[in-house]
């Protein structure tokens, strides 16, 4: 995948300013709206049964996330992506802790077997679980897993029916038949909640401003990693609250120039 055709989308993102609808978790939810706005989105929360479906409507794309899910808001994601499905507005699947409970496990199944989702972005284990797989969770956390993580991406995507991120240390994304990987980002993200909850709500800013749901999700990962990066470097002698900071300011400064120089995309088996 071309790194020019990456930091094209990213300032597609931003010239055109996507309205993301987002029904997230009470963890995050100010650092998703502040990640959006950054980067040059449009951050909505919208819960209530009674308006998702107005909103997953006229949105550019809906971002479901589990994290502290209750009944009540599984049924209005339900019903939100009953009505991007209809409107043909992407629907981003983040299953937080898939696999840490049942709860969690058999709702994150209901809702890629009844909604038409167009990338589930996790961790290893949360993906593992959704298919089945054997693979530990601590709470939110990617826990031990002795598989290979490329295949589990593949195979996942094969068996959700959509593209498939799984993301760590390298992000390996699948259509079930190409796989790519990814190798920015920092380690000091895993030290600040809430950097893969706002993953997942900027690939749905990707995937609004870009049909190729794929290269959408490619394109997200890599300005996401770049950025976060920048703001490593930048705070190196201090610690993850000043970087939680800078990196809402790269999310906003990270250039054309840098996506070319710094990011690191390639395609499995052909690298
Ligand atoms: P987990 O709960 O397992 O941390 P998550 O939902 O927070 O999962 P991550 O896998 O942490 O999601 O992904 C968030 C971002 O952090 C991605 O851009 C990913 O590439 C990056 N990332 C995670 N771990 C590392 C690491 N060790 N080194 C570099 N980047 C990382
Ligand atoms: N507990 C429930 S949701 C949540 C926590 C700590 C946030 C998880 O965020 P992320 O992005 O998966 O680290
Ligand atoms: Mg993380
Ligand atoms: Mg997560």
């Amino acid at each position: 995948m071309e790194l020019t055709q990456i930091a094209k989308r990213l300032e597609q993102v931003r010239k055109t300013n996507p309205l993301v609808h987002n029904i997230t978790n009470v963890v995050v939810t100010n650092f998703t709206a502040n990640g959006l706005y950054a980067l040059g989105a449009s951050p909505v929360m919208a819960y209530a049964k009674e308006e998702v479906a107005e909103m997953a409507k006229i949105a550019g794309a809906l971002v479901l996330n589990i994290g502290t899910l209750n009944p009540k808001e599984v049924e209005a994601m339900l019903i939100a992506a009953e009505s991007a499905n209809a409107n043909d507005v992407p629907v981003i699947f983040d299953p937080v802790g898939a696999g840490a409970t049942t709860f969690r496990t058999e709702t994150a199944r209901k809702i890629v077997k009844s909604a038409k989702i167009s990338v589930v972005r996790g961790n290893a284990a949360e993906i593992a679980n959704i298919i089945g797989e054997d693979w530990t969770i601590r709470g939110v956390d990617a826990g031990e897993g002795n598989g290979d993580v490329a295949s589990l991406a593949k195979k996942a995507a094969q068996e959700i029916g959509c593209i498939v991120a799984i993301t760590g240390k390298e992000d390996f994304i699948s259509d079930g038949e190409k796989t790519y990987v990814v190798r920015n980002g920092h380690s000091i993200l895993t030290k600040v909640t809430g950097t893969g909850c706002l993953l997942s709500s900027v690939v749905g800013a990707f995937a609004a401003v870009e049909k190729d749901t794929i290269q959408a999700c490619v394109s997200a990962l890599v300005s996401y990693g770049v950025a976060a990066e920048m703001a490593a470097a930048q705070t190196e002698a201090n610690g993850p609250g000043s970087f939680q900071i800078e990196f809402l300011n790269q999310l906003a400064k990270v250039s054309s120039e840098d996506i070319v120089k710094y990011g690191s995309v390639g395609t499995l088996g052909e690298e």
